[in-house]
Order: structure tokens, then sequence, then C-alpha cells
């Protein structure tokens, strides 16, 4: 399987994340695609290239343009203002306030743009972001030319970022924007499956509302996961979108067995939907040992997860979203990979 790299994700190097009340080193760090990429290689996956680059446009399709303007400045105006430390957002325009007007000082615009207080913008995030972006649509465009399915080495993930808001470590919504192109080429439905351990709140608010993706989550419930605020079960649509979003909410502790009945749940929507592309959300951080996660998959339940996915049939897409902070991190995506393979 084709792989598609970028040094240029290690752009980003974010010093600081609030957690507990600390600022810690973030978990979302550059070692987690060395990792990857290593392992890529010890097990022989196949060629890694370097992503070809897309501009903004594909970009657009997905996010507000105020939205993409704010991330490519943030870290200068950030700067401006004579700060000491990364941006932060520390305000925001919650129930009681007014979000429909956009302030103009950096402290409100980070607020207004914000999701969540656990991801800094440091030098080099956009220019990461963009490296992430074009990685994922290098992947899906060599899976829609060649059948092939691909693996997206992406970082920053995505499947936090909305259509106008960053956090959860994600600025561009990889899977998203590919999702998009993929339509824009022609493809009829595109089905959205993803498996890491956050729901991915950021994808379904960007389709919740079209038929033309199904999105499809399995996660950590939010009544006790991040991000808390959506990823229900009766979260299924509006409008014409209405059947077309799928949550999969479980309670932390979960382990393959019961989580492998929600996957095999998804695929046969995925599959009654008549979905002609997969792109797969691929968090790892279901993992067991996961630092920040609360699920327990092993090492060989993500070659499983693999070997199911190839089930299905369709041309396929990976794009790496999390998994965090340990060795494990490279075997168990690259497991997934490898059991598609495997059972093709
Ligand atoms: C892409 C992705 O997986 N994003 C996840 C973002 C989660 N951010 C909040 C993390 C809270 C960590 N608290 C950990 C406590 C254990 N020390
Ligand atoms: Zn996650």
């Amino acid at each position: 399987m084709l792989t598609f790299h970028s040094d240029d994700t290690g752009l980003r190097r974010a010093r600081t994340e609030l957690d507990g009340g600390e600022l810690v080193t973030p978990y979302e760090c550059p070692e987690r695609v060395e990792l990857v990429l290593g392992r890529v290689r010890e097990v022989g996956l196949g060629e890694v290239r370097a992503p070809e680059t897309f501009g903004l446009e594909p970009v657009l399709a997905v996010h507000d343009r105020g939205y993409v303007d704010f991330l490519a400045t943030c870290w200068d105006d950030w700067q401006a203002e004579g700060k000491r430390g990364e941006a932060i957002a520390w305000m925001w325009p919650t129930r009681t306030l007014r979000d429909d007007r956009i302030p103009e000082h950096i402290d409100g615009r980070l607020g207004h743009y914000a999701m969540s207080a656990d991801t800094a913008i440091c030098e080099g995030t956009f220019e990461a972001a963009m490296a992430s972006k074009d990685i994922a649509l290098s992947a899906v465009s060599h899976t829609l030319a060649s059948g092939e399915p691909c693996f997206g080495l992406c970082r920053p993930p995505g499947h936090h970022a909305a259509s106008d808001q960053f956090g959860g470590y994600c600025f561009f919504n990889n899977a998203a924007i590919a999702a998009q192109h993929a339509l824009d080429r022609g493809v009829g439905r595109v089905a959205v499956l993803d498996v890491d351990f956050h729901h991915g709140n950021g994808t379904q608010q960007i389709f919740y509302e079209r038929d033309d993706v199904l999105f499809a989550s399995l996660h950590g419930d939010p009544r006790t996961c991040f991000p808390y605020f959506l990823g229900h079960a009766d979260e299924t649509g509006r409008g014409r979108g209405e059947g077309f979003n799928v949550n999969y909410p479980m309670a932390p502790g979960t382990a393959f067995d019961a989580w492998s009945r929600a996957l095999d749940d998804a695929l046969a929507r995925i599959r009654e939907a008549g979905c002609e592309l997969l792109v797969v959300s691929l968090g790892v951080d279901a993992f067991e040992h996961d630092p920040i996660s609360a699920f327990k998959l092993t090492s060989d339940d993500f070659t499983a997860l693999g070997r199911r996915l190839a089930g299905l049939g369709l041309p396929t897409t990976f794009l790496l979203e999390g998994g965090y902070a340990v060795e494990e991190i490279g075997i168990n995506a690259v497991n997934v990979l490898t059991g598609f393979e495997a059972a093709c």
C-alpha cells in the first residue's frame, strides 16, 4: 500500500497543552509521525511518497474563508501583541454571550474560532496543517485514480475541526476535505468511518445536513469523554442528511468484542447506503495503553479491524487521526493496513 508522508508535518511542535490545570508537553507531537513512518518501513508496507500541493480551493470547499484566514495569520497577530506563550483560547462566546460578531482583538478571534483549550497555535501550525491536508488529498486522489487503498500519514489530525473551529489538536478536517474532493471528482456517495477514540465532531458538523456523505463514528460516550458536547446516539442528521449520521458512543473500558459489534453495524449501514468510497479516520487511540483514552483494543484487534474493513470491498483511503505517546502507535496503525491488505 502506498503511503503519503511529508516532513512539513513536523513544522508544528507546540510546547504547551492545557491539561489538568497545568501546561504540559502536548500529546500530539511530531514523533508520532516518525513512529508510524518507521513501522511502515519496517514491515515493508510499500512506497512512501511526498504529497502534491492542492492549494486552498479544496479547503474552502468545507471550511469558512474567515476561519482559514484566521489560521493563516493567528500566530503573527498573537506575536504582534507581545505575548510570551503560545496562542491558547481563554474566552468563548458561550451560552449567555453573542456569537454573531467576530471580535477584532486576537484574544477574541481566538475564542471565536476555538472549540477547546487543549490546542495551542504556535509557529508552523498553519504550514503543518497545509501539509496534512495535502497528504489527505494526495491519498484520496491516488485511491480514486487507481482503485487501490492508500494511507495518508496526516498530522496534525483533522476530525475535531469543524467548518469554522479548531480544537482537539485539529485545524483542517483532512477526512472531510478528502471526502468533498472525491465528491467533486464525481463520486456519488462517500462513507467516512471514524474509529478514533474521540467523537469526530467536526466531520459530523460539516456533513450533518447532507446525504452525499455517510458519517459513522465509534467513540467514547460524550457523557464522560472529550469532546463532551457532541457524539450522542440521537444525532442522526438533519434535513436531507437525516439517517446519514450514525454515532456509536461506548462506555470507558469497552473492549473489542463490544466495539467490533458496533463496527459491524456501521459497516452494514455503509453497505446499505451504497457508498462508493470509504475514507477511514484512522485514530488508534482506542488502544488499551493510550495515555488519554479509555477503550481496551489490543494491537491484534487493530489487525482484525483492518480485515473487517476489507470486507466492504470498497476503494479505501486511510487518514491518520489520533493515537498518542506510546511506541505501539506505529504497530497499531500499520496493523490496520496490513490486516486490510491481507484480507483483500
Ligand atoms: C485527534 C484526537 O484524538 N484529539 C483528542 C483531543 C483530546 N484533547 C483533550 C485531552 C484531555 C487529556 N486529559 C488526559 C488526562 C490524563 N493525564
Ligand atoms: Zn482521538
